[in-house]
């Protein structure tokens, strides 16, 4: 069921009823609601585990589509000390971005929205091995509360979309994605009182899932090499940064 985007809940004002929908507020909602239905399935025949690291585990299943390599790429991982909430607060948000992200030459918000939805313009280092790429998508956060006991689930989705202000210009390529990063934080021995909550007592239990189309052709074989490099060097690079920025902050549920 696709809900109302006008009375969702968000991460700025809880679940408060705004009138505030935007021309794309049904796609991203579509598109949430696929990510919420598919986080829970289990790993099946077809895909395989192409690295794992600690907790980390990557995985990936061998998809062309008219000889072009679209590998639906999952990660699952699970990591102490951070709350689902600060993961997917410096994954969103652009500020942080330069910070950890090694692929890109620049990123750039070319509308807001709404608080939670901003559409980005980035381009993208030659990791690739053709053309440059550049990416135009809306990235949305939410947060969604299943009970009043657990914590919220947090995501993010990266989806891509046009916009006039980012048209495609030779010699660029444009990628295609579907990107989404979901967080649930479990709380180890929980205190009486919420204030009494330690980092260590929290540990967050991360899916990342990535579809994403070079958007031409790349020759596979380079291609599915960049991408088991640079998806586990991503992860483990970004929640580094996440655990460091966060160490010696109030933790923000
Ligand atoms: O998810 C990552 N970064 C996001 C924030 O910059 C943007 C991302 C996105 C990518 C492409 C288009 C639109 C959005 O969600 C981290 C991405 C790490 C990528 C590693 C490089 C993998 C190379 C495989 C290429 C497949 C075509």
């Amino acid at each position: 069921k696709i809900n109302d985007a006008a009375v969702v809940s968000t991460p700025n004002d809880g679940n408060t009823s705004v009138n505030r929908k935007h021309r794309l507020a049904y796609d991203v909602e579509r598109v949430v609601q696929e990510h919420l239905t598919y986080v829970r399935e289990e790993i099946s025949d077809g895909w395989d585990l192409i690295h794992q690291e600690g907790e980390m585990k990557v995985y990936r299943r061998e998809v062309e589509e008219n000889g072009i390599v679209v590998d639906p790429l999952k990660i699952f991982h699970s990591m102490k000390g951070v709350t689902g909430h600060e993961i997917c607060q410096y994954f969103w948000d652009y500020q942080y971005r330069m910070e950890w992200e090694t692929t890109l030459d620049s990123t750039k918000i070319i509308e807001v929205l709404d608080p939670d939805t901003v559409i980005f313009f980035q381009m993208h280092k030659r990791v690739w091995p053709a053309a440059q790429r550049d990416s135009c998508f809306w990235s949305h956060i939410r947060c969604i509360s299943n009970s009043e006991e657990d914590q919220p689930t947090w995501l993010v989705v990266n989806y891509t979309t046009p916009h006039h202000l980012a048209p495609i210009k030779s010699p660029h390529v444009r990628l295609v994605a579907n990107v989404a990063l979901i967080c649930e934080t479990i709380i180890n021995e929980p205190p009486l009182n919420i204030q009494d909550i330690k980092r260590e007592n929290i540990e967050c239990k991360l899916t990342y899932v990535a579809f994403v189309n070079p958007g031409g052709w790349v020759p596979s074989a380079a291609l599915r090499s960049v991408a088991k490099r640079e998806y586990p060097r991503f992860l483990k690079r970004f929640t580094s940064y996440v655990l460091e920025q966060t160490r010696d902050k109030p933790i923000l549920f």
